[in-house]
């Protein structure tokens, strides 16, 4: 029986690629020119596309795809996605939800005590020789005490929370609406949970309603003892903005997994002390990898055998 053809759109690992391989013709990943030259051959085969959270899927890819049945996303995000465009044309979209929450929130959580407790800026000061030297070592700022103001109390969000439970009982929450039967405060607006809090958690689903919710008045209102812990998605803060409150003192620190143009980051950040950088590792463990790979494959699984997929988002 001939296999079904599969585009992916950006690499994933080698065994869910072999996974991938025994159920479809696999094509991709292709940039460019590649791109073009594919689509124009052999697009209308193409009946299946994976894709990563932060990747996504252009509309140029999806109008090149006539056959185009399914996109299944490996990551809880479809921001990338233009979901009502997907729905017009009869495109079902997936995505990996729970599996991923536990290491994305206690990805912000680590990222709260390493711009706090200075720890990438202190092992730099370590293996530069400096404490070895003599000079001072700057002091952090407690952790454990300070007002939490999450940003989206969705799973993650919630799951954020919970760990802060830990370190401080003033946690407070603002979202699109009240959550029902949250242990913590609503606040307004994001500006308001801004003035609230003393560490700000982007925790909110990316997409057009998020895009640049955190903007130069809410990080003003965080203000210079503020600090911004981002696991969200790069275009929910104005990343200008936030380059300049850091640069300016306005802010102090910031903790950041994601960003506005991945892999490009301000390189004005790099030679800032006070805000540690990740390169997108929320969900980056083995084990959490492992997951979304299989949640994706289960997803395939029941379409290719006709079933409703478990994590239909479209
Ligand atoms: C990615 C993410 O999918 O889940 C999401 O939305 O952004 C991440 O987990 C990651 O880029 C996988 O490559």
């Amino acid at each position: 029986m001939t296999k079904p053809h599969l585009l992916l759109i950006a690499a994933l690992p080698p065994w869910f690629h072999q996974e991938l391989e025994q159920r479809f013709e696999v094509h991709g990943p292709f940039e460019g020119a590649a791109a073009e030259a594919f689509w124009a051959g052999q697009g209308a085969q193409v009946r299946a596309v994976v894709t990563t959270g932060s990747h996504g899927v252009a509309n140029a890819v999806l109008d090149a795809l006539p056959g185009l049945e399914i996109v299944s996303a490996y990551g809880v995000g479809v921001d990338q996605i233009d979901l009502p465009h997907a729905k017009a044309r009869g495109v079902t979209v997936t995505n990996t939800p729970d599996v991923l929450t536990d290491d994305v929130a206690d990805l912000a959580i680590a990222l709260t005590l390493a711009v706090q407790r200075r720890i990438a800026a202190n092992d730099r000061f370590v293996r530069d020789g400096r404490w070895e030297s003599g000079e001072r070592v700057p002091l952090g700022r407690k952790v454990s005490g300070s007002r939490v103001g999450i940003l989206g109390l969705g799973r993650i969000g919630r799951a954020i929370a919970r760990r802060f439970e830990g370190f401080t009982d003033q946690i407070r929450y603002h979202s699109r609406n009240p959550v029902e039967g949250a242990p913590y405060p609503y606040e307004a607006s994001a500006e308001s949970l801004a003035a609230y809090a003393d560490i700000l958690v982007v925790a909110t689903s990316g997409g057009p309603e998020a895009r640049r919710l955190v903007d130069a008045e809410v990080l003003a209102a965080l203000g210079a003892q503020g600090v911004l812990i981002n696991i969200s998605r790069g275009a929910v803060v104005d990343q200008d903005a936030l380059v300049s409150a850091l640069a300016e003192g306005k802010l102090a620190g910031a903790g950041l997994d994601v960003f506005e143009d991945e892999p490009n980051t301000p390189h004005a950040l790099w030679a800032m002390e006070q805000v540690v950088l990740q390169p997108h590792q929320g969900s980056a463990t083995e084990e959490t990898r492992r997951a979304m790979g299989e949640r994706v494959l289960q997803n395939l699984d029941a379409w290719l055998a006709g079933r409703e997929p478990p994590d239909r988002v479209v």
